[in-house]
């Protein structure tokens, strides 16, 4: 994977970043059209995650306005072909890929609109915290198209095959509440509190091992797609890998001379 060595690469203007220490805040800044993903935009967030400096080991995604993210900038499809639109789809899967499969935790920050594509490119992501105003709807069906951006594969994990095809065949929309009873989110905020509260959890992660962090992105999902017998072997093995670092060797030392933090009820 690229990493960044000097400057920061260059990203469209729909992409703000700032650095807070260990810890990227990525925000989609295109509130004038809801944060609308287009192509500019997707293939901005494949540079910032293939470019992650080494010195960032988490990120938060947030987004400017009222809205999270209207999904697909439906003006870019209007003029696409059936291999065009192959091609878009299998963009999306790429750099989603790399978000979901990277080298570092996302914790997505959610408020408003959270529609389509801007709910495929959260569920590519790791953790995810719903503003009370968070509302999700896939509204593919009534603009008569399809989940391109790995929805299809990520949200029935999520969420199930019945409850998303409720969402698609109906229009319906889920509140945040739902979204968090139904395995969209994992927190809710307060309205204006959920990017401090993705900054601390991100901060947070960001103090695991890296290598932990790793396995838990890049293994854990492929265990549980696993049948048991191969989960368990892989299982084992990035178990003796992790265990056997020194970064794992000096945090257990820490703890048994009482230099660690004990786990704590939060
Ligand atoms: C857009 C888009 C968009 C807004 N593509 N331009 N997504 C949808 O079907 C959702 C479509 N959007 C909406 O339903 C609404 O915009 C919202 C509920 C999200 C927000 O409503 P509102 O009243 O705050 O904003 P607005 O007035 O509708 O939109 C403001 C501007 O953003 C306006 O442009 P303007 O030039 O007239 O100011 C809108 O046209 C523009 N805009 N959403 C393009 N999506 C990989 S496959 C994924 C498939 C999908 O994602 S399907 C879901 C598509």
């Amino acid at each position: 994977m690229a990493k960044r060595s000097g400057g920061a690469p260059t990203l469209p203007k729909s992409l703000k970043v700032e650095q807070r220490g260990a810890v990227a805040i990525l925000t989609l800044a295109r509130p004038e059209k809801r944060n609308a993903l287009n192509d500019m935009t997707v293939l901005g967030l494949e540079t910032f995650f293939e470019t992650l400096p080494t010195s960032t080991k988490a990120v938060v995604l947030n987004a400017q306005g009222d809205h999270f993210s209207a999904g697909l900038d439906l003006s870019e499809l209007k003029v696409m072909s059936t291999e065009d639109g192959i091609a878009h789809s299998r963009a999306w899967h790429r750099v989603f890929d790399k978000i979901e499969f990277g080298r570092v935790p996302v914790v997505t920050v959610m408020h408003g609109a959270v529609v389509g594509g801007g709910l495929e490119l959260a569920a590519a992501t790791h953790i995810r915290i719903a503003e009370r105003s968070t509302y999700y709807a896939l509204p593919e069906g009534s603009r008569g198209i399809f989940v391109g951006g790995g929805g299809s594969v990520r949200i029935p994990r999520l969420i199930g095959v019945s409850r998303m095809m409720d969402l698609m065949l109906t229009g319906r929309t889920y509140g945040a509440e739902e979204g968090q009873d139904f395995g969209l989110s994992h927190y809710l905020a307060e309205p204006g509190e959920g990017l401090a509260k993705g900054i601390a959890l991100a901060q947070r992660i960001a103090t695991n091992s890296p290598s932990t962090n790793f396995a838990i992105i890049n293994v854990l999902p492929r265990i549980a797609e696993q049948d048991r017998a191969s989960g368990y072997v892989m299982e084992s093995l990035t178990a003796a890998i992790a265990q056997g670092n020194d970064e794992a060797k000096k945090r257990i030392k820490d703890f048994l001379e009482k230099r660690a933090a004990k786990v704590k009820r939060t």
